[in-house]
């Protein structure tokens, strides 16, 4: 089984916009704006209406840079498959809302330690402007067991 989600992350002037998920899947870590793509919803309208329902921002121009591939060990078979996009212009400003804390961080200084541990292998790829599909496996207390990291042409 696969599941289909999506992952935004702005960004303007060396600093990449993350938010504090405030509940529900990775509450307590930084990452990306995104989520679930419904039903009959393309994956870019999915990235637009999780990124304005989570930070207030309504996305004008993105690009697709890499899709990721996560698996956990005690739930074998069940594949999110998350679409990684850069945006770089937006209308509005970052808000505060019931699932997010959106905050601006330097390249030089983004929070890993509070981040989900794969975030480590593939941000970099990512803010250095480069194109990337990855594989994961977690283990207890989400743990990196197996990872598969690979620089792309094109996604
Ligand atoms: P909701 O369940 O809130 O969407 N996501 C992950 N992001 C990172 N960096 N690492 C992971 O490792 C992730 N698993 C899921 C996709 C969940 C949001 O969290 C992202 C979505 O943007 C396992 O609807």
């Amino acid at each position: 089984m696969r599941k289909l989600l999506t992952l935004c992350l702005a960004v303007k002037d060396g600093k990449v916009l993350l938010g504090m998920k405030k509940r529900g899947f990775g509450a307590g870590r930084w990452n990306g704006f995104g989520g679930k793509v419904e039903a009959g919803e393309t994956i870019e309208a999915a990235a637009r209406r999780e990124t304005e329902e989570e930070c207030g921002i309504v996305i004008a121009e993105m690009e697709k840079v890499g899709i990721h591939e996560f698996e956990f060990d005690a739930e074998r078979g069940k594949i999110l498959e998350v679409h990684v996009f850069r945006v770089d212009a937006w209308d509005g400003e970052p808000v505060e809302t019931e699932e997010m804390r959106p905050e601006w961080f330097s390249f030089s200084d983004i929070p890993y330690g509070t981040m989900w541990p794969d975030d480590i292998y593939w941000l970099p790829l990512f803010l250095a402007g480069k194109k990337f599909r990855t594989r994961f496996l977690f283990g207890a207390e989400d743990a990196v067991l197996e990872k598969v990291i690979a620089e792309v042409e094109t996604i």
